[in-house]
C-alpha cells in the first residue's frame, strides 16, 4: 500500500515536472551530430510540412534504397511530429516519390531525361511539382541517397519545400577521410578518444556506431575512408585484418563509402621476407599484384591505397634509388585491374636535404609531372610546410599539369588548439581553395586545380585528416563537428562559402532560432582568424611545443633543425621571419609569375604572410602605421580579446541551448582563453628578447616570466 502511494507521488512529480516547462531544452550529448531530427520549431512551417508530407513511396529491396528509406523513416516522423506512411514503388499514391527515373512511371512522366543528364553518378534532383508532389531522383541509388539527405536538410533548416528545384552533383570524385588510426586504437593527432575501429572485437562484433559514422558521412557526400594511419603498419594487409575490414566495408557500402588502406612500402619485406621492396624488382611487383588480388577477394569494391613514402622516416622508393612515380606506379599497376587507385602523398621533406623544407615537395614532384599512371592521384597538403594555422597555398597546385592532384586538409586541430579550442576551419579551407595560382592566368584558383577544370584531370579529390574518435560526441569539442561537416561540404563543392556552411550546420546541430544562429555564426566565422592572432600572426609558423605540438614553443631548438621553431622564425636582433625571397631560399620562385613577384616583394606581400616570406626588421613600418614589433603585440593581444568576446557571446546564449552542450562549450572556452593568454604572453616575452622593445602598455602584464613559461613540460598529451 505504502509502495503504491509513493509510486503515485513519484508519478505526479514526474508529470508535474514534464508539464511545468513545455519549452524546456533537453540535454544532448552531441552523438546525433547534425542528424538530430528534432521537431520543427516554427509552427506554421510544421503545419505546411505535415500537409505536404503524408506518405512516401520508395523501394526497399536494395541496401542503398533501404538506407534511404530508414533515414526517412527515422527523420520525418520526428521532424514533423506526425505519422507518415511508407509504400513500395508499385503501390499507388504517395506525395514524396523517391526513385530512379527508369523505375517510376510517375517520375518518367514528370521529369525529363535531360534534367538528369548532368548529374553524373552521384548527383540528384529534388523537385516540387505543381501537383504538390515532391520527387527525389538521380541516375544512381547513391545519388538518390544524397538527395534524400539534402531534402531532409531543407526541412531541418526550416526551408520552404513548396518550390524545390535542387539539382546538384559533386565537383570532385574522391571525397575522403584519412584516419590516422593505429592498430592499437591510438590515433595520431587524434583528440577525441580512441580509434572507432575496434579491431580486437571485429569481425564478430560490429559496433552500431559504424553505421552512424557512415550515415553522417553520406549526409555530406563523403564517399571514402582511409581507415589506417599514413605512418602505416604492414599488418593491416594480412588476412587477419582483411576479414575485419571486410565487415566495415559491408556496413559502409550501402552509404556509398569505399574503404581504402594505407600501404607500407616495405610490406613485402616485413610480411613475406622478400629481400627488397624495390619497385622495379619483378618479385616485388608480383607480391603487390598478389596482395591486391587477395584484398579484392575480401573487399570486392576496395578503393585502393594511400601512401606516405620517404617522409619522416617512412620507407619508400628512394631507399632503392627510385623516384616517387616509380613507387606509386608499382602499387597503381597492382590495383588497376580491379579499378583501384593510389593516393600518393607529396608531403615529403628530409633533414639531410640542405634546402628550405617549404621547397622540397615541389622540387621532388614537379619534374615527375606526367610520369604517374592514370589511377594515381598526388595528394598535396594545403600548404608547403604542415597544416599551420595559416599558410600560403602549396606551389604544386596548378603546377602539375599532366598528373592527377588532390587536396589534403587537416580536420583534426593538430596546430589549431586540439579539441579544446573553438576554431571553425571552413575559412581556412576556403582561403586556400579560392587562392589564385595564376597557373593559366588570372582566375586559376586552387579549387579549379583540384576539380579538374584547370588542367582537365580525370581523377579529382579532396582528403581530410579526420578528427573523429570514440568520444560520445565524436569530435571532442562540440564545435569540431562543424569542421567534419565543412570538410564534406567543400569536398563536394569547393566553391561553397564558409558562412553558408556554418549557417547550415548551426541550424541542424543546434537551432533555427535567429537569436541563436546569428551570434554563433559570428563566433564561428572569426574563430580561425582569432586563433592565427594568438598563435602565429603575420606569417609566423611552426612555433608550437615540441613533438606533441600543444601550446607555444618559439624557443624550441636542438635536434633535427626542421623540427625546431628557430629554423622557421629566425628571430635575431635585427628582425624576425624566414627570407624565402630571391635573396633567401627563393621558395617564392616556385609560384607562378605574378604570385611569385607579389610574395617576393616586401611591399606587395600580403601582411598575413609577411614573416613567412621575409625577414623583417623590428622597426619596419606596417600598413597600420605601427612598427612590426607593435603590430605583432597588437595581433597577439587581439587574439586574446577576441576569445573573451566569444565567451561573452556564448554566455549570453545559455537559454537557447541545452545545458549539457552549453556547459561543456563554456568550460572549453575557459581553456581556450587560458591558452590564448599563454600563447600571447610567452611569445611576446620570447620575441622581446630579440626586439628589445617595450611591450605596449595596454597589454596586461604577464603573471609568469619567460623562464617560467619555458619550463612548462607537458607529459602524456593526447594524439602523439
Ligand atoms: C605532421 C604530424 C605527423 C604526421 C605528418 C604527416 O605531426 O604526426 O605523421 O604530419 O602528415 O603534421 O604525415
Amino acid at each position: 500500500m505504502k509502495n503504491n502511494r509513493s509510486r503515485f507521488i513519484t508519478l505526479v512529480l514526474i508529470l508535474a515536472l514534464a508539464f511545468s516547462n513545455p519549452n524546456k531544452i533537453y540535454a544532448e550529448d552531441g552523438y546525433d551530430l547534425w542528424l538530430r531530427y528534432k521537431k520543427i520549431e516554427n509552427r506554421d512551417l510544421l503545419k505546411s510540412y505535415q500537409t505536404v508530407l503524408k506518405n512516401v513511396v520508395i523501394r526497399s529491396e536494395t541496401s542503398t534504397f533501404n538506407a534511404a528509406k530508414k533515414e526517412l523513416k527515422t527523420a520525418l516522423p520526428n521532424l514533423l511530429d506526425s505519422e507518415i506512411s511508407f509504400s513500395d514503388l508499385n503501390e499507388n499514391g504517395g506525395n514524396l516519390i523517391v526513385a530512379l527515373r527508369s523505375d517510376s512511371k510517375f517520375i518518367s512522366e514528370n521529369v525529363n531525361e535531360s534534367e538528369l543528364k548532368n548529374l553524373g553518378n552521384e548527383g540528384y534532383l529534388i523537385k516540387s511539382l505543381k501537383s504538390n508532389n515532391i520527387v527525389i531522383t538521380g541516375n544512381t541509388e547513391v545519388g538518390i541517397l544524397y538527395g534524400v539527405f539534402r531534402f531532409l536538410q531543407q526541412i531541418q533548416q526550416e526551408k520552404d519545400i513548396s518550390k524545390l528545384e535542387i539539382s546538384d552533383f559533386p565537383k570532385t570524385k574522391i571525397r575522403i577521410l584519412n584516419h590516422w588510426d593505429n592498430l592499437d586504437r591510438t590515433v595520431e593527432r587524434g583528440y577525441a578518444g580512441f580509434s572507432l575501429w575496434d579491431w580486437f572485437r571485429l569481425p564478430d562484433v560490429v559496433d552500431p556506431r559504424y553505421k552512424d559514422y557512415a550515415r553522417a558521412n553520406a549526409s555530406i557526400g563523403i564517399n571514402g575512408s582511409v581507415i589506417t594511419n599514413v605512418n602505416a603498419n604492414a599488418l593491416i594487409l594480412t588476412p587477419l585484418y582483411l576479414e575485419k575490414i571486410a565487415k566495415l566495408a559491408d556496413v559502409f557500402r550501402p552509404y556509398g563509402i569505399k574503404v581504402y588502406l594505407t600501404a607500407r612500402f616495405s610490406a613485402p619485406i616485413e610480411l613475406d621476407k622478400l629481400p627488397t621492396a624495390d619497385p622495379l624488382d619483378p618479385q616485388v611487383q608480383l607480391w603487390w599484384k598478389n596482395k591486391a588480388e587477395e584484398i579484392y577477394k575480401y573487399i570486392p569494391d576496395f578503393g585502393g591505397f594511400l601512401v606516405k613514402a620517404n617522409s619522416e622516416g617512412q620507407p619508400g622508393p628512394q631507399n632503392y634509388n627510385r623516384n616517387h612515380a616509380e613507387g606509386a606506379n608499382l602499387l597503381a599497376d597492382a590495383v588497376a585491374p580491379f579499378g583501384g587507385i593510389v593516393m600518393w602523398r607529396a608531403f615529403v621533406y628530409d633533414q639531410n636535404v640542405p634546402d628550405d623544407r617549404a621547397k622540397q615537395a615541389y622540387t621532388e614532384f614537379k619534374p615527375l609531372d606526367g610520369k604517374f599512371r592514370d589511377n594515381v592521384i598526388v595528394q598535396v597538403k594545403n600548404g608547403a610546410i604542415d597544416f599551420q594555422p595559416r599558410e600560403p597555398f602549396h606551389p604544386l597546385f596548378g603546377a602539375m599539369e599532366k598528373s592527377n592532384i588532390m587536396m589534403e586538409f587537416q580536420i583534426t586541430q593538430e596546430y589549431l588548439g586540439f579539441s579544446t579550442h573553438l576554431v571553425f576551419l571552413a575559412p581556412l579551407f576556403e582561403e586556400c581553395l579560392k587562392a589564385d595560382t595564376y597557373a593559366k592566368g588570372e582566375g586559376s584558383t586552387v579549387a579549379s586545380s583540384i576539380d579538374g577544370s584547370m588542367h582537365g584531370q580525370k581523377l579529382t579529390g579532396m582528403a581530410g585528416v579526420a578528427n573523429i574518435g570514440t568520444d560520445r560526441n565524436w569530435t571532442g569539442h562540440p564545435f569540431a563537428q562543424a569542421n567534419w561537416y565543412a570538410f564534406g561540404r567543400l569536398a563536394w563543392d569547393p566553391y561553397l562559402k564558409s558562412a553558408e556552411i556554418a549557417d547550415e550546420w548551426i541550424r541542424m546541430t543546434f537551432s533555427n532560432d535567429e537569436k541563436f544562429v546569428q551570434p554563433v555564426l559570428g563566433m564561428m566565422l572569426i574563430s580561425r582568424e582569432n586563433c592565427v592572432n594568438y598563435m602565429t600572426p603575420l606569417g609566423l609558423h611552426h612555433i608550437m611545443g615540441r613533438s606533441h605540438h600543444h601550446g607555444p614553443g618559439p624557443w624550441v631548438t636542438g635536434g633535427r633543425p626542421d623540427w625546431t621553431a628557430v629554423y622557421y622564425h629566425r628571430a635575431d636582433s635585427i628582425g624576425v621571419g624566414f627570407n624565402r625571397t630571391q635573396t633567401g631560399s627563393n621558395a617564392t620562385g616556385q609560384y607562378f609569375k605574378p604570385v611569385a613577384d607579389k610574395f617576393n616583394n616586401i611591399e606587395t606581400c600580403p601582411e598575413e604572410f609577411l614573416l613567412w616570406f621575409h625577414h623583417v626588421p623590428w622597426n619596419y613600418k606596417m600598413k597600420s602605421g605601427n612598427i612590426l614589433w607593435d603590430e605583432i603585440c597588437y595581433h597577439y593581444n587581439g587574439g586574446v580579446t577576441a576569445v573573451r568576446e566569444m565567451q561573452k557571446s556564448w554566455n549570453s546564449l545559455e537559454k537557447s541551448v541545452d545545458s549539457e552542450r552549453f556547459n561543456y562549450v563554456q568550460s572549453l572556452l575557459k581553456i581556450q582563453e587560458k591558452e590564448a593568454v599563454w600563447w600571447r604572453n610567452s611569445c611576446i616575452l620570447y620575441f622581446q628578447t630579440f626586439s628589445k622593445l617595450p611591450i605596449p602598455e595596454y597589454i596586461e602584464k604577464s603573471d609568469k616570466t619567460l623562464e617560467e613559461y619555458m619550463k612548462i613540460r607537458e607529459l602524456y598529451m593526447p594524439g602523439i
